[in-house]
């Protein structure tokens, strides 16, 4: 039997939704159920493209608009040839943010079509599944402050939502709303059980190219 290819699974959100101990959970579960897992984010801010990156995001240094954007694409596709090897050898990927967050993050500044902010990151990957984990601006606030980097005030928060509201509309996209305001067990099996579905399904499909 030729071997089955691992499933793309990404979570997107709004800050302070639980995407990151969500995909924790998530790939210590997998890896529990005997499924190889790995975890992978978006920015990587270990590549020399992410260190420009996380430079611009904790404020040290300034880019302009247009060019961060395209950094933020250029970081997913630096990580492409090994993503398609990771999945070819039957690794599952669990990726906390993807192309999504770029697109809502750019298209919430001033200037930026949609369309515009879709264009460099057509053809990566496409995931098997997208989570978005829901959570309103209240109930977002209700969870602490935010940080100190860029993106992290309420105002902008609120624009990134809509632009997710966006993007979620795609039917070439395989999008599934989490409701994240219920307690991280809860999230975490609801999480789970789409997951399973998605890695079922991926084996016996080609890796699909995202918007094209
Ligand atoms: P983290 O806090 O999750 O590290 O995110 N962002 C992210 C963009 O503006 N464009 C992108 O393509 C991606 C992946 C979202 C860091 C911040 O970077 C934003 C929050």
């Amino acid at each position: 039997m030729t071997c089955r290819r691992g499933a793309l699974i990404v979570l997107e959100g709004v800050d302070k939704a639980g995407k990151t101990t969500q995909c924790n959970k998530l790939v210590q579960a997998l890896q529990d159920s005997g499924r190889q897992t790995e975890m992978m984010k978006f920015p990587e801010r270990t590549t020399k493209i992410g260190q420009l990156i996380n430079s611009y995001l904790e404020n040290k240094s300034n880019l302009e608009d247009h060019t961060v954007h395209l950094l933020f694409s250029a970081n997913r596709w630096e990580l492409v040839p090994l993503m398609k090897e990771k999945l070819e050898q039957g690794i599952n990927l669990v990726v906390d943010r993807y192309a999504f967050s770029g697109v809502a993050f750019t298209s919430a500044k001033p200037g930026f079509s949609l369309e515009w902010c879709m264009n460099p990151d057509m053809g990566l990957p496409k995931p098997d599944l997208v989570m978005f984990l829901q959570l309103s601006p209240s109930e977002a606030a209700q969870r602490g402050q935010f940080g100190t980097e860029r993106y992290e005030t309420t105002v902008f928060q609120k624009a990134v939502q809509q632009k997710f509201e966006l993007l979620m509309k795609d039917p070439s996209v395989k999008w599934q709303v989490i409701d994240a305001a219920r307690n991280i067990e809860d999230v975490h099996a609801d999480i789970k059980n789409h997951s399973v579905d998605a890695i079922n399904a991926a084996e016996n499909e080609p890796i699909g190219e995202l918007w094209k």
